[in-house]
């Protein structure tokens, strides 16, 4: 899985221009992360650029995901939720949700990715597995061997690294034991522009490419 993880606030050249650039770019999934009370958006505005972002990965077969806000999800018939683990339960969210949508936890160590793939989570993130400006939070940086003691402890389900990760990044993380990347600044600040961006982690994820 190749995502991109953005709200407003994170493209300073315009969510929209930076979506559509990231997906001539070659991401596979988009998750849509507006947090509330970083954007001025009324909720009205809000269910109307889910809309049109949701429409933008719908015309091009890129997965969209909707950050923290199951209701939201299932208002915008959005290809999936992820969950923080102060969030909704994942048990709760399957049962509001429709069949067949994708459920993503983010977990932090061994035990909160046994327990979100016993609750049945669709994949995991993983992170921040290195230093992130982009997400300024209590958790500390983890690095690429927490992906690697989460296998050995017998996680089977697909794990997205987040945090931190640039092109270079991306091979360290995959022989880890992680199917895929999450990426915010490495697109969305990008100095060569989103697309390239996006293309230079394409191209170190495309010969792994699992899931
Ligand atoms: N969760 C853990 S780190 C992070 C999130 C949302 C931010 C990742 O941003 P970047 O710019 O790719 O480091
Ligand atoms: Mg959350």
């Amino acid at each position: 899985m190749f995502m991109f993880v953005a709200g407003s606030v994170n493209c300073p050249q315009g969510i929209e221009e930076t979506l559509l650039s990231a997906i001539k770019g070659g991401i596979t999934s988009f998750q849509w992360r507006e947090k509330v009370g970083e954007t001025s958006l009324n909720e009205n505005e809000r269910m109307e650029l889910g809309t049109r972002l949701r429409d933008l990965c719908r015309q091009h077969d890129v997965l969209f995901i909707v950050n923290d806000d199951v209701q939201l999800a299932a208002q915008l018939g959005a290809d999936g939720v992820h969950l923080g683990q102060e969030d909704m339960s994942l048990t709760k969210a399957r049962k509001l949700l429709p069949a067949g949508t994708i459920i993503g936890q983010s977990t932090h160590n061994v035990e909160e990715a046994l327990d979100a793939e016993y609750e049945g989570a669709d994949y995991i993130g993983v992170g921040p597995i290195f230093f992130t400006q982009t997400k300024q939070d209590s958790h500390p940086v983890i690095g690429p061997s927490l992906i690697m003691d989460m296998r050995r402890a017998g996680v089977k389900v697909p794990i997205v690294a987040i945090g931190g990760i640039h092109a270079e990044r991306v091979t360290p993380v995959v022989k880890a034991g992680a199917d895929g990347v999450a990426v915010i600044s490495a697109i969305a600040s990008s100095e060569l522009g989103a697309e390239q961006g996006a293309i230079q982690i394409y191209k170190q994820l495309a010969p792994w490419f699992k899931i």
